[in-house]
């Protein structure tokens, strides 16, 4: 197998893009998700609001930090680990270790039964009022442990009835469980869909176990294919919000995934998150041993946003364990284990967190309203200068929407893409810090370079001298002007100033090259 190969055509994915736009009748703007997108509508997708979608949706969503961008700023979710068996094999996953689609490999989890994970959740929901979301993603399939994920939803909703339940799946059990779903009130589900195509699934995955034997080949791959299909559709219409996940792989399902993205969007799925495939030797996966590559950063941009337009896209995720505690991006897990559960005292206070997520929702609304009054702001008077030009720059951010953290503490850069009208969420990158002990690892900085290679610039609030001097050799450029300020308001403002320097000669505009995605296990501490 290739290792080092471009497999995606960038070009000929845009193209791609305005024909997946004309297929579905939306209009072809290289950002029909985003503000040209739906309507006329400020967002849709995983960044829309209450505005984009009808108001019982909406009440599933907003605090729900997969299914909504903003949310995933302000609210938590958390995994329990029931669900050890599969029921297919998939090249990326080794099942020695966490399942590799919904978290991160070689990171080996603690297996709970329902009851120890029910006492889990409700520690967790004690010590984090913010935890809105319970999902069983494994480390396994968790619907090819039925009795045992369902047991859990069962005595959680029991006790704990203000927590979302959220499952994730490969789909072969799905059809068969719907009628379980809707019984227990699970208002998301996530399908993993790789691949419409038979033939490509055959390179993905070498066998499923059904109806009591394993199917290999590209059989194997028709009936999980048609059992994705299947259970989608009943999912859709009993009124459970899906969300696909698709884990791109070049040269296997890169060019593919549109397909994918037209399939899942005609069945009636809210979310399609393609991710990239996580693959290292030592994960010891097929695709790991042989030599398959994740893809780069830009490739999987160019993929999501040839399928805008399509099924609306999340962006936001963070590929997380089958046991994650907290934040998306952060892990909390190691807080929780069971012998510290068992010494915390456990005070499920239902008011307690309500009156929490009241305050927190107060705030996000006050956030929501500031930056939308600094977009308008900052974009009245930009319309003439618009000719099309699209940046990327990442921004150092600890939350709250702002530009607030050190160049050195960042563990993970937000990427937005800048142009005269609007500055839009496009990702996020991984990084190790660089001041892991108050003190710079110059040693780090060229790893930290090649994941934002493909930015025009790094916003911060402090930045040092050594890294700034990395940065500006590498052709991006450090800016700690916008400390505190709204991200989408400094973005947009940093822009403006940039492309003054470029009109009046003081700089010259150059396109920026690709950039890495860090693999490798996530911790708690990097
Ligand atoms: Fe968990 Fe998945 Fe539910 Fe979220 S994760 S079961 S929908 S509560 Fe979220 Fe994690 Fe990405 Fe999954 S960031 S891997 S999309
Ligand atoms: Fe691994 Fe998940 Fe695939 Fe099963 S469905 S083989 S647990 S990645």
């Amino acid at each position: 197998m290739q290792s080092t190969a471009s497999y995606i055509n960038i070009a000929d994915l845009k193209a791609s893009g305005k024909a997946l736009a004309d297929a579905h009748d939306l209009p072809a703007t290289g950002g029909g998700c985003g503000t040209h997108g739906g309507e006329g509508k400020a967002s849709c997708g995983s960044s829309g609001g209450p505005d984009d979608m009808p108001q019982e949706i909406w009440d599933k969503v907003k605090n729900h930090p997969c299914y909504s961008e903003e949310a995933h700023h302000h609210y938590a979710r958390m995994h329990v680990a029931v669900a050890p068996a599969c029921n297919i094999q998939c090249n990326y996953c080794n099942r020695k270790y966490d399942c590799s689609n919904e978290s991160r490999p070689g990171v080996v989890s603690q297996k709970l039964t329902p009851e120890q994970a029910v006492k889990k959740v409700l520690a967790v929901a004690s010590e984090i009022p913010q935890m809105t979301v319970l999902g069983i993603a494994g480390p396994g399939d968790s619907l090819a442990s039925p009795k045992k994920t369902f047991e859990t939803f069962r005595m959680l909703q029991e006790q704990a009835p203000d927590i979302k339940l959220c499952l994730s799946t490969n789909g072969l059990a799905l059809p068969d469980m719907v009628d379980e779903i809707c019984k227990y009130n699970i208002d998301h589900v996530t399908i993993t869909i790789n691949m419409v195509d038979p033939e490509i699934g055959a390179k993905i995955y070498p066998w499923i176990f059904w109806d009591h034997k394993r199917v290999t080949g590209v059989e194997a791959a028709r009936i999980l294919h048609e059992r994705q299909m299947l259970g989608l559709e009943m999912l859709t219409a009993r009124g459970v919000l899906t969300k696909i996940n698709s884990v791109l792989i070049p040269g296997v399902n890169d060019e593919h995934m549109i397909e994918v993205n037209k399939a899942v969007k005609a069945r009636g799925a809210f979310l399609h998150n393609i991710m990239p495939l996580i693959s290292e030797p030592e994960h010891g996966t097929y695709f790991g041993l042989n030599g398959q590559r994740g893809p780069t950063a830009q490739e999987l941009k160019a993929v999501q946003d040839a399928c805008m337009g399509g099924a609306n896209l999340m962006r936001h995720c963070r590929q997380c364990r089958a046991d994650a505690v907290g934040l998306l991006g952060e892990d909390r897990s190691s807080e929780f284990t069971l012998d510290k559960i068992e010494e915390m005292e456990v005070v499920y206070d239902f008011d307690r967190r309500r009156s929490y997520q009241d305050k927190v929702e107060t705030e996000r609304q006050a956030q929501h309203a500031a930056k939308l009054e600094a977009l308008a702001a900052t974009t009245g008077g930009s319309a003439e200068i618009d000719d099309g030009m699209k940046v990327l720059v990442a921004v150092a951010t600890k939350g709250g929407g702002r530009v607030n953290e050190h160049f050195g503490h960042v563990t993970e850069f937000q990427v937005f893409e800048v142009s005269a009208k609007e500055a839009l969420f496009v990702g996020h990158r991984r990084v190790d810090q660089y001041c892991p002990g108050g003190f710079g690892v110059d040693e780090q900085l060229p790893s930290v370079v090649r994941a934002i290679n493909d930015c025009h610039a790094v916003l911060v609030a402090k930045i040092g001298a050594c890294p700034r001097d990395e940065l500006k050799g590498a052709g991006i450029e450090p800016v700690d002007g916008y400390v505190d300020e709204f991200i989408e308001k400094a973005a947009l403002s940093w822009f403006a100033d940039y492309r003054a320097r470029i009109a009046s000669g003081e700089i010259a505009h150059r396109e920026r090259g690709d950039a890495s995605i860090r693999q490798g296990a996530y911790t708690a501490a990097a």
